[in-house]
């Protein structure tokens, strides 16, 4: 097991939001540190189990009505993890992660969000919220392999790239609250509903996931080199069993494991 000690770090470039300039933000290779969190609070969970192998094909066409919800009930979330390997047909506002609550007082109840917009070149994060956007240069029409753990104690994501920490995220602090809506392929401006055709999801989405803690980095790597197999204490997988289709959104062969 690594020490915090023998932890090597990585320098990236990351651009620094509002600025439009870069700079340099030191990677660990645990996130432990920034955390507050000692290294033996590693968790120690099968991660040889066979994954569920899920795929659904989100049409190339702009609507409201293509969408996943998920049905299985959201607890609060004091740190979690989602993952999925995403593909864009086009260049536009793609939204892959919509999990709305109570209303508020804005017109944007996302307690957590995920987006890619083209226009800018940046995957957004949103996380009570508030907003972060990292230039990660994900191409249309190419998989990647993405999983975003969130703190709510620190209001921090770490967004990782084909199995590699690549950005950090800072948002804004809280729980985020259970009980809420969890849809992909559109954004909600409220409850269950509000969508944009200009902010939905062409392309192709797999193995979805999500589980209700940060996943070491290890087993983030080891899912992306072999996608058959995933930590086991998930919270819910995009199973047939687990949600609700709407629309032209189609449920695809999934890759034999
Ligand atoms: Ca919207």
């Amino acid at each position: 097991m690594m020490t915090m000690t023998s932890a090597l770090t990585l320098i990236v470039s990351v651009t620094v939001f509002g600025v439009g300039s870069s700079t340099s933000e030191s990677l660990p290779e645990t996130y432990y540190e920034f955390e507050g969190r000692e290294d033996t609070e590693r968790a120690t969970h099968d991660t040889n189990g066979a994954c569920p192998q899920t795929s659904y094909f989100f049409p190339n066409i702009q609507t409201t009505t293509n969408y996943i919800r998920v049905t299985k009930p959201i607890p609060d979330l004091h740190e979690f993890t989602v993952c999925g390997i995403f593909k864009r047909f086009t260049n536009g506002v793609d939204w892959w992660v919509s999990y709305a609550t109570m209303p508020g007082t804005t017109n944007n109840h996302n307690e957590f969000m995920i987006r890619h917009d083209s226009n800018s070149n940046k995957m957004e994060i949103a996380m009570n919220m508030n907003y972060a956007k990292e230039d990660l240069k994900l191409s249309a029409n190419k998989e990647y392999h993405i999983c975003v753990t969130s703190f709510s104690s620190t209001g921090t994501s770490y967004i990782f790239l084909d199995g590699n920490l690549r950005d950090i995220a800072h948002t804004k602090s809280g729980t985020v609250n259970g009980g809420g809506i969890f849809i992909l392929g559109q954004d909600q401006d409220i409850i269950g509903g509000g969508f944009d055709a200009n902010q939905s999801f062409q392309g192709t989405m797999r193995n979805f996931m999500l589980w209700r803690r940060a996943l070491e980095p290890e087993e983030i790597s080891k899912m992306y080199q072999n996608q058959c197999f995933c930590p086991q204490d998930y919270l819910f997988t995009l199973e047939r069993k687990n949600i609700e289709i709407s629309g032209g959104v189609a449920a695809v062969w999934p890759p034999k494991c």
